[in-house]
């Protein structure tokens, strides 16, 4: 499957109801009233573009009627070239993963409970392994015994090394034997899957930063990403969660999950909007190369292709 079709196939929800409803708006009438204007506005917001976007889609549409007198199928048009511009806008050119030329990059992978972050961590290093790159996993979510056993499961699937230790072992110590199992094997890449927490519990984010603070005193620099994991089907909540995140441990970007489940994968272009945070990838499903690097124009243009 080409890449521009796996973004359209995992963003089947989102776009179906979308062309769905605009196709009805602008069959209807052969120009667009106020009316109409007004329900393709609901229909926007109603896949959690935010008002931001949505505003600049309907006034982009609007002044091409004005100006133009412009042709009903330019809706989808106007809208994938709008949302193309707001995601470049907010990414700022910076969707790579970030990568320590020559040397370890330490990636930290937190988020809230559920939202997918070891099963994203799985993913990344499969990701990065395809590249013929040499990745390892650290176990660092000990709160739960099955979380281990989960990265292990998936290391075990992907011929990727995951370092772990005792449920109940303290995160920060895991994640130092693995920084030091990362070098002593020259990997690329090492991914820190954490223990979900909820960004309203300050000693769960005291401890993500003493986290953080022990791989930087290892390593110059590390964390050199730290990615925050947003399961699209929570809609504006990840917000909320976003910026809490970003308050206790700056944020290097952003990976939405679950876009295939949900017919609100607009909220990718609201988030990267309000907040300024790149999108680096999507997840798209539960297979190992559902995860996509992120790419505005493709997105934009799986979600309004006519
Ligand atoms: N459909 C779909 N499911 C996903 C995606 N990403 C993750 N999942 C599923 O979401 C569920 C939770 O994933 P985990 O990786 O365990 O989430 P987590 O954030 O590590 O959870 P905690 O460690 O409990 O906080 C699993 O069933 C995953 O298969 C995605 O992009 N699409
Ligand atoms: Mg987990």
């Amino acid at each position: 499957m080409g890449l521009f079709q796996k973004f359209k196939a995992g963003l089947q929800k989102t776009h179906g109801k979308l062309a769905h409803e605009i196709k009805r708006i602008v069959t209807r009438s052969p120009r667009l009233d106020a009316a109409s204007l007004e329900e393709l506005e609901a229909v926007l917001i109603g896949a959690d573009l935010g008002m931001a976007a949505t505003s600049q889609i309907v006034n982009a549409v609007r002044n091409s009627y004005e100006t133009q007198g412009g042709d009903n199928r330019d809706v989808f048009a106007i809208a994938r070239h709008e949302v193309e511009t707001c995601l470049q806008a907010g990414s700022a050119g910076n969707s790579a993963l970030h990568e320590v030329p020559g040397g370890l990059t330490v990636v930290s992978i937190v988020g809230v409970n559920g939202t997918g972050k070891t099963t994203t961590a799985a993913k990344l290093a499969h990701l990065v392994q395809s590249q013929r790159k040499i990745a390892l996993l650290a176990a660092c979510d000990t709160f739960r015994a099955a979380a281990i056993e989960q990265l292990k499961l998936w290391g075990a699937r992907l011929k990727v090394d995951v370092v772990a230790g005792a449920y109940g072992a303290d995160a920060a110590s895991v994640a130092h034997d693995a920084v030091a199992a990362a070098q002593a094997r020259k990997a690329n890449y090492l991914f820190v899957d954490t223990a979900g927490r909820l960004h309203t519990k300050h000693n769960l984010m005291q401890e993500l930063q003493k986290l953080h603070r022990v791989l930087g005193r290892q390593m110059s620099g590390a964390p050199h990403e730290v990615l925050l994991v947003l399961d699209a089907t929570t809609g504006m909540n990840a917000l909320n969660q976003a910026r809490e995140f970003n308050k206790a441990v700056p944020l290097t970007g952003l990976i939405v999950t679950k876009l295939d489940g949900t017919s609100k994968g607009g909220m990718v272009v609201a988030i990267q909007k309000e907040l300024g945070l790149p999108v680096k990838f999507i997840g798209l499903g539960e297979q190992p190369d559902d995860l996509q690097p992120f790419d505005a124009k493709r997105f934009a243009e799986a979600l309004f292709e006519e």
